[in-house]
């Protein structure tokens, strides 16, 4: 997959991607990362400006659509033929969770814009945006972050990116719970043991504990994930 990102500040992709599996994705060449910086298209050779007064009188700035419109085109012009797929990350859009990424999984090629300011003028979004994404209801700063989350939500999901070490089976989220409380060596910990059946060599039982665990947890810390698993599986809460 084609990743084109359109953003004001191209620094913070800078050590972002570089961590173990966004980095072997690039270079098994499963996806391609691109960054660009919005301010290169600017029309104004002075100051290279690029944000403006809102009209209505609104407090902050806008980006402007003249620079957004034409690093649009020009990463469109990039990906001919690969059908790209216009997402703008911000704050009023649907909110990311593991289908949404999934329902981004097919693309060939996603075009993803960051606002900076209070946001971008409204006929860049009318004209040119396909999809409108936000990770969540907090204020940030700006849609690298979230770009950036978009990026590592989607291509650990691309087939032969994650190995066996960190298979997407096992996630939370995979199955629609939360996982089971997990261990690792040493056996005694500050004081603290692992429970018996892990270390019991009884793969059926063990199995059983840990979706017992993860019902378990699932209902204490998120319910709302354990409603629509049950719907979604037929059980009963
Ligand atoms: C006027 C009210 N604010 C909207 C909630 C203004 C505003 C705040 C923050 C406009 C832009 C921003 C910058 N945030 C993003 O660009 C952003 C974002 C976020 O703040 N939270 C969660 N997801 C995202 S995606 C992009």
């Amino acid at each position: 997959m084609f990743f084109d990102i359109l953003t004001l500040f191209p620094s913070m992709f800078q050590g972002a991607f570089s961590d173990s599996i966004i980095n072997r994705a690039v270079e098994k060449g499963v996806i391609s990362i691109s960054i660009h910086n919005i301010r290169d298209y600017s029309d104004d050779d002075r100051h290279k400006t690029v944000d403006d007064y809102p009209f209505g009188g609104d407090a902050g700035m806008l980006i402007k659509p003249q620079p957004l419109s034409k690093a649009i085109c020009d990463a469109k012009k990039r990906l001919e033929g690969m059908e790209p797929v216009v997402v703008y990350l911000s704050p009023q859009g649907e909110l990311l969770n593991q289908s949404v990424v999934e329902s981004l999984l097919n693309e060939k090629s996603l075009i993803l814009l960051c606002g900076r300011y209070k946001g971008i003028d409204q006929r860049i979004t009318q004209k040119y945006v396909d999809r409108e994404i936000s990770i969540g209801d907090y204020v940030l700063s700006g849609g690298e972050i979230p770009a950036m989350v978009l990026v590592d939500a989607v291509t650990r999901l691309i087939p032969g990116v994650l190995g066996n070490r960190d298979s997407a089976e096992g996630d939370s989220f995979y199955n629609g719970l939360l996982s089971h409380p997990q261990y690792t060596r040493p056996r005694d910990f500050e004081g603290m043991g692992v429970p018996e059946i892990l270390l019991s060599g009884h793969h059926a039982k063990i199995l059983e504990w840990k979706k017992e665990q993860a019902l378990k947890l699932t209902k204490q810390k998120r319910p709302d994930l354990l409603e629509k698993y049950c719907k979604k599986t037929g059980k009963e809460l």
